[in-house]
């Protein structure tokens, strides 16, 4: 009998399993017995809750390196201080010629201003005395003093001038006119023969080119005579240097 009904058993299970589920035919097998027939099988159960939220994975390999970015440019940075000075340069070349006209324009005008400023100066003087008198290019000039010979010179060299010398008739009448207006009988001009005897020269030792001698005159009278007076006639005369009576008169 227990073998018969394991018999049945089987072939129920062989008759149904295509339309018994895996459960039921465990559940059927673990019977010892066989009461009944298998059943219809139930509807599927719901569906269960939602697992746990599983762990953290492990962090994932290094990304490819980026592109360099593009930023703005900043502001300037602050002036350094300055370099050391470098050696000193080559003299440049001269510059080109002037025209002709020009450079004569130049020079002319040079010599006038120069001309002008000489003349300034020498009219700059004559006006510092108390009297004076225009003579060709020349100037006669005194202040009414007198003195010796020694002092004439002195006193026209220190006023930038040189003792009177008349170089012509016309010079002479212009001395004899300034001593009449000063009241002066006698005046010393430069005309000595102190180095040679009977040979007179001017202050620069030139020989005279005018002369306007009294008669009988120049006579080198006691042989002591070596400086030269013109008189108020405008006639001259060889005299002694230390007549302290002479008018001073000066020429520029
Ligand atoms: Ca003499
Ligand atoms: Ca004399």
């Amino acid at each position: 009998i227990a073998l018969l009904k394991d018999q049945i058993c089987a072939a129920v299970l062989l008759l149904h399993e295509e339309f018994i589920k895996q459960e039921f035919m465990v559940l059927a097998a673990a019977q010892s017995s066989c009461p009944a027939n298998a059943g219809v099988p139930g509807s599927p159960g719901h569906n269960g809750s939602p697992g746990r939220d599983g762990r953290e994975g492990f962090p994932g390999p290094n990304g490819e390196k980026g592109d360099p970015g593009v930023g703005a440019q900043g502001p300037p940075g602050k002036i350094g201080p300055p370099g050391v000075a470098g050696p000193q340069g080559h003299q440049g070349n001269p510059g080109p010629p002037g025209t002709g006209v020009q450079s004569a324009l130049v020079i002319q005008h040079q010599s006038d201003v120069k001309n002008l400023t000489d003349r300034l100066t020498v009219v700059e003087k004559v006006l510092g005395f108390r009297m004076f008198r225009k003579v060709g290019q020349k100037y006669y000039v005194s202040d009414g003093l007198v003195g010796n010979f020694e002092k004439a010179q002195k006193f026209c060299s220190d006023a930038g001038a040189k003792i009177v010398l008349p170089r012509s008739e016309d010079e002479n009448k212009v001395l004899t006119s300034m001593q009449a207006a000063l009241e002066s009988t006698s005046v010393y001009v430069g005309a000595t023969h102190r180095k040679k005897e009977g040979h007179f020269v001017d202050m620069s030792d030139q020989p005279l080119t005018f002369t306007n001698w009294n008669e009988k005159e120049p006579n080198d009278y006691n042989g002591a005579e070596d400086c030269t007076i013109i008189y108020k006639s405008g006639l001259w005369n060889d005299t002694d240097c230390n007549s302290e009576r002479e008018l001073l008169v000066c020429e520029l």
